[in-house]
């Protein structure tokens, strides 16, 4: 009875040693798999809304974009009702896929193509996206990457009502702090009112707002104007809110001041509004 005993002690000791062993190789296996590089065809991603498009960045952020296709906020205001909930950044030299961040049930990104600047002036990108909650409409949202995660860093307060929407205009130094704010307009078909913010040190400060501007239409899934930044400073281009005129502002001593208005709003109008004198 004791040889047997003794048999079976060793029978179960070799089992334990070989199962030990090929536990050893698979934990192996698997750490030579996570050395090997990812290639970008290996990463997957979330599909975008049908007109999305991939923002470029030049200093430490590749690239920025939306996924996450949804139709849970059917607003239409860009010409679908299908908009994003996650938002991927890339940035230069960073090997492996792009980092994410899916926004909560209540909120979607309703937009196309999100902007990347340093709004914050601590030298690394930010990534600006128009950021809509279901009760709320819509805000400027400002996300960064920190400690290897996207980060919302600071934002606009929400217009505060569903299915009210907000359209940047660009960024541009117009407060001479050197550090890039954001010109925008708040329900460019309704009130239009041409804000510019500050977001130095991730703190919002409205710097300006005004009535009487747009630079979108509804279903359009693109914005109009921009911001030329001239010898005597930033120039915001927009149409009028009853797009009659290209109107030329700037803003000077803390007041926006209307430099040109040209007749008719159509593209040629625009681009010529957007070359400086
Ligand atoms: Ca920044
Ligand atoms: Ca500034």
């Amino acid at each position: 009875m004791g040889t047997v005993t003794c048999r079976l002690h060793q029978i179960l000791s070799s089992l334990t040693v070989i199962s030990l062993f090929s536990m050893l190789k698979i934990l192996v296996a698997l750490l030579l798999l996570s050395l090997l590089p990812v290639h970008a065809s290996d990463c997957r991603y979330l599909s975008s809304p049908p007109d999305a498009t991939r923002a470029a960045g030049q200093n430490n952020i590749a690239q920025a974009w939306y996924g996450g296709a949804t139709t849970r906020y059917a607003h239409a205001v860009l010409g679908d009702s299908i908009e994003a909930d996650t938002l991927y950044i890339k940035q230069h030299n960073q090997s492996g896929c792009a980092l994410s961040l899916t926004l909560a049930p209540h909120s979607v990104f309703e937009d196309i193509t999100p902007r990347i600047a340093d709004v914050t002036g601590d030298g690394q990108d930010n990534v600006i996206t128009i950021e809509s909650h279901e009760d709320y409409g819509a805000s400027l949202a400002i996300y960064a990457i920190k400690d290897r995660q996207v980060v919302k860093v600071t934002s606009t307060p929400y217009i505060g009502t569903r299915f009210r929407w907000l359209a940047p205009i660009g960024t541009a130094d117009f407060n001479a702090d050197d550090i890039l704010d954001i010109a925008l307009i708040r329900t460019p078909h309704l009130a239009g009112v041409l804000q510019i913010w500050s977001f130095a040190a991730e703190s919002p400060e409205l710097l300006i707002a005004e009535a009487g501007y747009s630079n979108h239409k509804i279903g359009q899934n693109f914005i109009t104007g921009g911001i030329s930044v001239c010898s005597d400073g930033p120039r915001i281009v927009v149409p009028d809110i009853r797009w009659q005129n290209t109107l030329t502002v700037s803003l000077t001593n803390g007041t926006l001041n209307t430099l040109h208005s040209a007749a008719g709003t159509d593209s040629q109008t625009i681009s010529r509004g957007l070359q400086c004198p």
